[in-house]
């Protein structure tokens, strides 16, 4: 499957990316290729600045958590680095599977030495002696490149003892694989994978950068955060904050899928609307009305056509009901058909709940019952007691499940009533 379909690059090539300057441009199994566009100058920076020196830079740009929560990076590695207790893990998490989200995919596979560079200048800034790549399985290609990056990193002293000459900084990756489960990828139940158990996320606090993996200190982060990293440190904190707003700084990746004519991952500044990114990825195709577009995933909410001023910022989206979550703009037409969609994303939670929690357990099954229900308009339903069971299930998940799954199952099924109008619709 290594060479299966890849993700699309619209913009491969296009001047001013930072993310993605090298996705689709370098050959990603040469280590060469990466040093001669700039690769590994990063952490020579961050050797010479230090770790406080690094977790300084780091949080004056500002830089907030890529993987749905939007938690300031800076904070996780600080609060880490200050742990007494040795040793302190790093651990990637690269097990991306909420449904519409391929954009670390596109930076693993596009772009393999820059998550390892990333992932070692994080372990360096908070003192940790070894990464843990968490792999989503069903990504063949990124792992045949990440194995081929790290072990060419090696050979070449950007892994391993006293990493470029610096004396006493030494630091190793491990890639481990994810099995197809969703769950895996929430922080904790990565932890429980990795040391063998079942992949059920534990409760917080204590937060990982007290107490993760093997019970040690951990910073986690998601893959695009990291790879915000070396450009922070190449181009400097100011600079990065002059791209994007006051509240959301930098460049943010973006991966447009369902109606839309060219579909992929785009590389845009916080702050652009989501009007222009539909223009940049051509709109819906030619003769079809917009009918919503998913921001965030199925965890997120739904904006419709006359919101596509929104600027596409942590703060607007928070503003606007929905969050921006992984970076998932789904694309929904007059042709598609809302109910059908609705219940692939309750199924999609009930298919994924660990099981755990009763709420989540229990209530993710009587989601998608009483969905069934009334997009199926079945004689024995009346449609206003499904929707005031819909909402009584949806917030008895968001207040009382373990984790964010539970608590964000109910999100876009709630927006689609509200939002949408498709409580109105689906009561008719
Ligand atoms: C130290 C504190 N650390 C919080 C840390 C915490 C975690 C991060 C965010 O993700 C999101 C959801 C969806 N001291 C801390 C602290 N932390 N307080 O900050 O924590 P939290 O609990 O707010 O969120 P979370 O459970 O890590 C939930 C999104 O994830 N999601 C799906 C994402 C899917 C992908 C993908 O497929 N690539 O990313 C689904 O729910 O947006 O907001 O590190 O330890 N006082
Ligand atoms: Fe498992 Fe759901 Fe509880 Fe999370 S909320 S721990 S997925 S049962």
């Amino acid at each position: 499957h290594v060479d299966g379909e890849r993700a699309e690059v619209p913009q491969a090539g296009s001047p001013g990316l930072r993310l993605l300057k090298r996705v689709g441009v370098v050959d990603p199994e040469s280590l060469d290729d990466y040093r001669a566009t700039g690769g590994y100058h990063a952490l020579r920076t961050a050797l010479l600045l230090g770790p406080s020196g690094v977790i300084r830079e780091v949080s004056d740009a500002k830089l907030m958590g890529r993987g749905g929560a939007a938690f300031p990076t800076g904070r996780k590695w600080d609060a880490t680095a200050k742990q007494p207790v040795r040793p302190h893990y790093l651990v990637c998490n690269a097990d991306e599977s909420e449904p519409g989200t391929f954009k670390d995919r596109l930076l693993m596979e596009g772009d393999p030495f820059a998550v390892i560079e990333s992932m070692t200048i994080a372990g360096f800034a908070a003192g940790c002696s070894r990464g843990y790549l968490y792999l989503r399985g069903e990504y063949p290609r990124a792992l045949h490149l990440l194995r081929n990056a790290i072990s060419k990193a090696r050979e070449r002293n950007f892994l391993g003892e006293n990493i470029m000459g610096h004396e006493g900084f030494s630091f190793d990756i491990e890639i481990r694989r994810g099995a197809g489960a969703y769950i895996c990828g929430e922080e904790t139940a990565i932890f429980n994978s990795i040391e063998g158990f079942r992949g059920e996320p534990r409760s917080k606090p204590p937060f990982p950068v007290e107490k993760g993996l093997f019970g040690k200190p951990t910073v986690v982060n998601n893959v695009e955060t990291l790879v915000n990293v070396p450009v922070i440190l190449t181009e400097g904190c100011e600079a990065y904050t002059r791209v994007g707003t006051e509240g959301s700084t930098g460049p943010k990746l973006f991966c447009l899928s369902g109606n839309v004519s060219r579909p992929g991952v785009y590389e845009v500044p916080f702050g652009t609307t989501l009007g222009e990114l539909l223009d940049l990825a051509g709109g819906v195709p030619p003769g079809r009305e917009l009918r919503a577009v998913l921001l965030g995933g199925a965890a997120g909410g739904f904006v419709r056509p006359d919101e596509l001023d929104l600027p596409l910022t942590l703060e607007d989206a928070r503003a606007a009901g929905t969050t921006l979550g992984s970076g998932v703009v789904l694309v929904l037409d007059d042709t598609a058909d809302l109910g059908s969609f609705l219940l692939r994303i309750a199924a999609f939670f009930r298919d994924e709940s660990c099981g755990q929690c009763v709420p989540c357990r229990i209530g993710t099954v009587r989601q998608e019952e009483a969905l069934h229900r009334l997009v199926g308009k079945r004689p024995l339903s009346t449609s206003a007691a499904d929707l005031q069971l819909l909402r009584e299930v949806g917030q008895v998940m968001r207040d009382s499940s373990i984790c964010g799954l539970g608590q964000t199952a109910w999100n876009a099924i709630e927006s689609a009533l509200d939002r949408l109008g498709y409580a109105e619709e689906a009561a008719k």
